[in-house]
């Protein structure tokens, strides 16, 4: 390889200001698949990422620490708790950031209580086409995150969610988020370049709620499908992936932000690499806002 890659700033490095971990959890999914071979996946994919972003004239020149991937393959949602939430807070203690790559959206809810603040103080953005508001009598999975957290402290305020789809969430769901307070905005909301503005608003929303710190869930499913087939969950009409890689630049930028995780992926349905390339993409645009932060 003649020029450097993304892959090559991930290094055993305790003082860069960003952190990369895996979770490859897959059980508990709605639609069982292989979101397990996400984090390996995305890892080789970013050796076909330069580090200079020609557009904005940026080069990517920070180090990031690589915590390596959790061995959470195997683990129902309720058994990967604890060590999800353990490997992300010792990380969120020595970064200022921290890229968590799932895994279903299991891994969401304990990522959640892992900024070392109690959950009226943590917010939570999702980009997502569900609201993730399935019940929980079951236990956790990764249709239920959303509730799962409303349930164990987080106000609904603190929750915004971006990108919901039609036609692949119930009105039921609907009814409980607006019910807990959660501000909603649907796919419609997120289309012809307004991303960027419905996520400043989202800002808004958290900064009037008090929170000292957000996460942002990428859910990778809330992009059209076309653009993202290795997404058990994507339909066609969802997010232009230039919107979702504008989105998470955006996000990043904001120095609240302390923890974004990439979930839903499945290397197993993706079709020549699409999918794969538009995860590490992902990084780099989340790399890139980080770089742009002003202090
Ligand atoms: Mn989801």
């Amino acid at each position: 390889m003649s020029w450097k890659s993304v892959a090559d700033l991930i290094v055993q490095d305790r003082n860069a200001p960003i952190a990369i971990i895996g979770a490859p959890m897959e059980a508990g999914s709605v639609t069982p698949g292989r979101c397990d071979l996400a984090p390996e996946t995305i890892r080789r994919a970013l050796k076909r990422f330069s580090t200079f972003d020609v557009n904005d004239n940026l080069e990517l020149d920070l180090p990031v620490h690589d915590a390596g991937d959790l061995a959470v393959q195997t683990m129902m949602p309720s058994q990967g708790f604890d060590p999800i939430r353990q490997a992300v807070e010792a990380e969120a203690l020595d970064h200022d950031l921290v890229i968590l790559l799932g895994g279903n959206n299991a891994v969401t809810r304990p990522a959640a209580h892992a900024l070392g603040l109690p959950l009226d103080k943590v917010g939570l953005i999702t980009l997502d086409a569900h609201f993730d508001m399935r019940e929980t009598d079951a236990g956790p999975m990764n249709g239920n995150p959303v509730r799962c957290l409303i349930e164990d402290g987080m106000p609904g305020r603190n929750i915004c969610q971006l990108g919901l789809a039609p036609f692949a969430n119930t009105g039921r769901m609907e009814e409980d988020a607006a019910a807990a307070g959660n501000h909603v905005w649907t796919i419609a909301a997120c289309e012809d370049g307004l991303i960027e503005i419905v996520v400043d608003e989202a800002f808004a929303k958290l900064e009037q709620s008090g929170v000292l710190a957000i996460m942002v869930d990428f859910d990778i499913d809330v992009i059209d499908r076309s653009q993202c087939p290795g997404a058990p969950g994507a339909r066609p009409g969802g997010l232009a992936v230039r919107d979702f890689f504008r989105a998470a630049r955006h996000v990043a930028m904001n120095p609240k932000v302390r923890l974004v995780d990439l979930t839903e992926f499945d290397p197993s349905l993706d079709v020549s690499d699409i999918s794969a390339l538009t995860a590490a993409r992902w990084v780099c645009e989340i790399l890139a806002g980080y770089r742009l932060r002003t202090p």
